[in-house]
């Protein structure tokens, strides 16, 4: 079993889009064990992308991500890490593949409704970041 951290971005909380794409993680089989809804600041967001620290659009992601409430979580399954990137489909919904919540939930590159790890070391980082291990039990 692996674990992954995935978010629901400010975009698709605020459009009332929560409740489907939780539908959607139990329906393919992820188990929840870490969940919360919080409100981000700017430097909680800066914090979290500082890996994109020297991006061009890293200001604006900022302020996306800190926008409005999102929801994040700890998944659990088999090759949890892939197995939810292939779910949320392609970073652009514009590319992303029919069925995927980008492409259902996404408007643009960078209000694209969902966040998850892309490897391992970023798992772990992210997972740590906003859980500690009470809260994943
Ligand atoms: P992903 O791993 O699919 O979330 O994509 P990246 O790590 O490449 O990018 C992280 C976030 O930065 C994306 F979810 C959206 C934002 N982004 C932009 O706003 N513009 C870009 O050109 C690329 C990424």
């Amino acid at each position: 079993m692996e674990r992954t951290f995935a978010i629901i971005k400010p975009d698709a909380f605020a459009a009332g889009h929560a409740g489907q794409i939780l539908s959607r993680i139990y329906s393919e089989g992820f188990k929840i064990v870490g969940l919360k809804k919080l409100y981000l600041s700017k430097v909680e967001a800066e914090g979290f992308y500082a890996v994109h620290s020297a991006r061009p659009f890293f200001g604006e992601l900022t302020d996306f991500m800190s926008s409005g409430p999102c929801v994040v979580m700890a998944l659990e399954a088999e090759n949890a890490i892939s197995k939810w990137r292939d779910l949320m489909g392609a970073t652009n919904p514009a590319d992303a593949a029919e069925g995927t919540l980008r492409k259902e939930f996404g408007t643009s590159i960078g209000e694209n409704a969902t966040h998850g790890s892309d490897a391992p070391e970023t798992a772990a980082f992210e997972l740590g970041y906003f859980f500690n291990g009470l809260e994943l039990l």
